[in-house]
């Protein structure tokens, strides 16, 4: 399997995170990425690619235009306001205040366009999500010119941010571009199967009216785990996406027998879509010694997890979501794709 990969997102870097009640160092680092990428060289999955540059145009087709040219604006308005260490935003239009007019000054913007404070930003951070879309777009083509399967290495994630906010270490939807670039490109139906520990809030936003692309997530319950608002099994989609949304809560202390349940009626549902390419935004998070999550998935249940999606017999694109149990973070997530071509 090749593998795109950008040094570029070592540059989003040094960044601090609330949490607990704390302000600490941001768990989603640069070494994790480079913990994932030293994994696919010593296990010998494949070539190690870099990404094409593309424009923002498949960016556009899943996020609002006013969004993506906030982004690389961020550091600059943060810095001509004299200001270093990280931008965060600091107060988010919720319930009872509006969301729909745009106000001016960069706190007021951060806060416009997130739905938390962990998405932030340092100098390097916009090249870091410019590439890491890179990466997801030149990874995606090399399956739509017919790889069985292609690793997009993807730092900073994707799947928390939504049409128009960031949040959760999120910028650009890099699982949500992939899929619209393989329906532009050819596929009458695209599934995303979320196995991240948390509710892949953007995505499920983005497509949630449509039919065209199926997305599966399973996850931390959302009563008790971020990203808390959404992520409910009641959530089945809308209008033409109706049906076409499945999520599979799980509670705190979940292990292999219980997820993989989850995973069989996910590939079921999947298989059932019958889509021409999957997508998998791949967490690793789920892994007992995840120092955020709460599930309790082992080492070696994660080639079983690729195993299975292997199965589905399908065109499959892996984007690089959560997991920062950094020590092990490359033998999982490789795992995944070592188990996927049956090594
Ligand atoms: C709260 C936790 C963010 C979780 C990010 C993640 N700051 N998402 O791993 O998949
Ligand atoms: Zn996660």
């Amino acid at each position: 399997m090749k593998t795109v990969f950008s040094p570029l997102h070592a540059g989003h870097s040094g960044n601090v995170e609330l949490i607990a009640g704390a302000i600490v160092p941001a768990f989603e680092k640069p070494s994790r990425a480079e913990f994932i990428r030293a994994r696919v060289e010593s296990e010998k999955l494949g070539p190690i690619l870099s990404p094409e540059s593309h424009d923002l145009a498949a960016a556009r087709k899943v996020h609002a235009g006013d969004y993506i040219d906030f982004l690389p604006t961020v550091w600059p308005l943060w810095e001509a306001s004299g200001r270093g260490g990280s931008a965060i935003p600091f107060t988010w239009p919720t319930r009872g205040l509006r969301g729909d007019v745009r106000p001016k000054g960069i706190d007021a913007l951060l806060g416009f366009y997130s739905f938390d404070g962990g998405a932030t930003f340092v100098k390097g951070t916009w090249d870091a999500i410019k590439s890491s879309y890179d990466v997801a777009l030149t990874a995606a083509a090399l399956v739509k010119a017919g790889e069985p399967s292609a690793f997009a290495l993807c730092r900073p994630p994707g799947h928390h941010a939504g049409a128009a906010f960031m949040g959760g270490y999120c910028f650009i939807n890099n699982a949500a571009v992939a899929a619209q670039w393989f329906r532009d490109h050819g596929a009458g139906r695209v599934s995303i199967l979320d196995v991240d520990y948390h509710h892949g809030n953007g995505t499920q936003e983005i497509f949630y009216r449509r039919g065209d692309v199926q997305v599966l997530n399973l996850h931390g319950d959302p009563m008790t785990e971020y990203p808390f608002f959404l992520g409910h099994a009641d959530e089945r989609g809308e209008g033409d996406g109706e049906g076409f949304n499945d999520n599979y809560p799980m509670p705190f202390g979940t292990g292999w027998e219980v997820w993989n349940a989850s995973l069989e009626d996910a590939c079921t549902r999947l298989s059932a879509y019958a889509p021409d390419v999957v997508v998998v935004s791949l967490g690793v998070d789920t892994f007992e010694k995840d120092p955020i999550s709460q599930f309790k998935l082992k080492t070696p249940d994660y080639p079983r997890i690729g195993r299975r999606i292997a199965r589905l017999g399908l065109p499959t694109l892996f984007v690089m979501e959560g997991g920062y149990a950094v020590e092990e973070i490359g033998i999982n997530a490789v795992g995944v794709l070592t188990g996927f071509e049956d090594r």
